[in-house]
């Protein structure tokens, strides 16, 4: 699973990717910086593992995983090959989803390649360029499928109507997740990635100060923008994430409680990205180790077990299922099983958020 970072140049992209993976891919004042996609794997954050493991106690807590990969900046023209975006565009189709850095923070001597701070137009401009990119994916789609619906087959029309839908909403000026479509439809748009399909964040990216009445202003205007644009709003300050990321980890955790936070802004961010990729947690407690698994919405019992090891797959006989929240309640793995509370699950059981299970199986 993989989240693409995207924005204008020079808005925090990197930065915040830093914080992210604790790397130290270069960052600077000046626009395009970024050439070079960075990629990291970032662990996320889930106080129902934390809590796992504090009841089990075991070596080992292994948590799940998102990756982020960070670009170039987008800017004006870049559907059509302006600056150093365009190629990177097709990296971001891969991605299952989107986080767009807004620039918030003002500061004099770092450029804005439009001039004036205005996350509004910001956010704007790139999503005018991901929609066009996706537009002219929809026209060259559009001119293959017109030339097989010539034949006539009912198929092959049924899918130029599908795509003219798209085409004349991309059109319009709407981002394609806000259309509406049926069972064929959808089927049609997922095989077409397109880039304002993909569930978004816009991350706005605060300045590390107390923020004034007209940044306040600012944010809420993304807040409106975001609800009519199906997208979600973190806020964060990522130079000063990045910079709360070189702490160790009890540093960190006792300059938080020093500020009354709960937790960094980093932390909600990983959290709503992975929230936005609507995926589910499993939790196994076997052996060693604690571990969080991530699958789709909807997989069943043994593909759930072909993630922690293929033979499980493959020999699955049943899962020995309990949700986390009862297994909790219940105080340990023991108590669990006298109490009768773990239930016996067969092939066709689809895995729940927050499961904690153990799989039998023969090799
Ligand atoms: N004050 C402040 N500066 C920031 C913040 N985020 C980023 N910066 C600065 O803004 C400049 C650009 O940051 P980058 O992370 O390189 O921006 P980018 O979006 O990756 O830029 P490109 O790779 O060029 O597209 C650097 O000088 C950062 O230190 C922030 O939250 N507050
Ligand atoms: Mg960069």
């Amino acid at each position: 699973m993989q989240v693409g970072i995207v924005g204008l140049p020079n808005v925090g992209k990197t930065t915040l990717f830093n914080a992210l993976t604790g790397a130290e891919a270069e960052v600077a004042s000046y626009p395009f910086c970024t050439i070079e996609p960075n990629i990291g794997v970032v662990e996320v954050p889930d106080e129902r593992l934390l809590r796992l493991s504090e009841m089990i106690r075991p070596q080992r807590t292994v948590p799940t995983t998102i990756k982020f990969l960070d670009v170039a900046g987008l800017v004006r023209g870049s559907s059509h090959g302006e600056g150093l975006g365009n190629q990177f565009l097709a990296k971001i189709r891969e991605a299952d989803a989107i986080a767009q850095v807004v620039r918030c923070f003002e500061r004099e001597d770092i450029s804005h390649v439009e001039g004036e701070l205005s996350p509004l137009r910001d956010i704007e401009i790139v999503e005018t360029e991901l929609l066009l990119a996706d537009l002219a994916v929809v026209e060259r789609r559009l001119d293959k499928a017109r030339g097989a619906g010539r034949s006539g087959d009912e198929k092959a029309k049924k899918r130029v109507q599908g795509l003219e839908k798209i085409k004349e909403h991309l059109q319009r000026g709407k981002l394609a997740r806000l259309l509406p479509l049926d069972e064929d439809e959808q089927k049609l748009m997922e095989e077409l990635s397109l880039l304002t399909r993909k569930p978004t964040i816009y991350v706005a990216n605060v300045s590390e100060d107390a923020l004034d009445e007209k940044s306040q202003e600012r944010l809420r205007e993304i807040f409106d923008k975001a609800r009519d644009n199906g997208a979600e709003v973190v806020i964060v300050a990522a130079k000063f994430e990045s910079e709360l990321a070189q702490l160790e980890s009890e540093e960190r955790k006792e300059f938080l409680r020093e500020e009354g936070l709960e937790e960094s802004g980093l932390d909600q961010f990983i959290k709503a990205s992975y929230k936005l990729l609507d995926l589910v947690t499993f939790f196994t407690t076997v052996g060693p180790e604690v571990r969080a698994w991530t699958i789709n919405k909807g997989t069943r019992a043994p593909q759930a077990a072909g993630k922690v090891h293929s033979d499980m797959e493959r020999g699955f006989i049943r899962a020995e299922v309990v949700s986390y929240g009862d297994l909790l309640a219940a105080g340990s793995v023991t108590r669990a099983r006298e109490l009768g509370i773990y239930r016996l699950e067969g092939k066709d059981y689809v895995v729940q958020d927050g499961d904690v299970t153990y799989f039998r199986f023969a090799v």
